[in-house]
């Protein structure tokens, strides 16, 4: 196993809910730390650019709307594994096919409101902390043991 590290977001229903900090502690319990956290609203043309990869699909153009209804929780998680250890957490894209005590099944209310967003492979997550994070914003630490 590796040290890694990942992009992670939560959306703006995240904020709307109230549980920033619940699922924060998640990732916490799960040795995921988080190394840079800025709270944003994203300009559409930032939301379009992140979701590049998803321009042809159908639901582009909501996902855009979504991701700028709100301010938004951006971070840089470090930890063992991180890009798949964050996966499991959050859950599958749609709430309803997500695992129990994942963070999807917990606190999302359907697919296009799924309440976080985590890199998909090591590659995404350096090209995805590179667009929202300067080096100067991201700060490892160690947990006490
Ligand atoms: O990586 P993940 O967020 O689990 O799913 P993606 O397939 O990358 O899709 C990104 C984003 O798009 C998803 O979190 C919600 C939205 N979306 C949607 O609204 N409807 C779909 N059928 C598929 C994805
Ligand atoms: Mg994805």
């Amino acid at each position: 196993m590796a040290i890694e590290r990942t992009l992670s977001i939560i959306k703006p229903d995240g904020l709307e809910k109230g549980v920033i900090g619940k699922i924060i502690s998640r990732f916490e319990e799960k040795g995921l730390k988080p190394i840079a956290i800025r709270l944003q609203h994203l300009s559409q043309a930032q939301a379009e650019g992140f979701y590049a990869v998803h321009k042809a699909r159908p639901f582009f153009k909501d996902l855009v709307s979504f991701m700028i209804s709100g301010p938004v929780v951006l971070m840089v998680l470090e930890g063992e594994n991180a890009v798949l250890a964050n996966r499991d957490l959050m859950g599958a894209t749609n709430p309803a096919q997500a695992a129990a005590g994942t963070i999807r099944k917990d606190f999302a209310t359907s697919i296009d409101k799924n309440t976080v967003h985590g890199s998909d492979s090591l590659e995404n997550a350096k090209n995805e902390i590179a667009y929202f994070f300067r080096e100067t914003e991201i700060h490892a630490y160690t947990h006490q043991k």
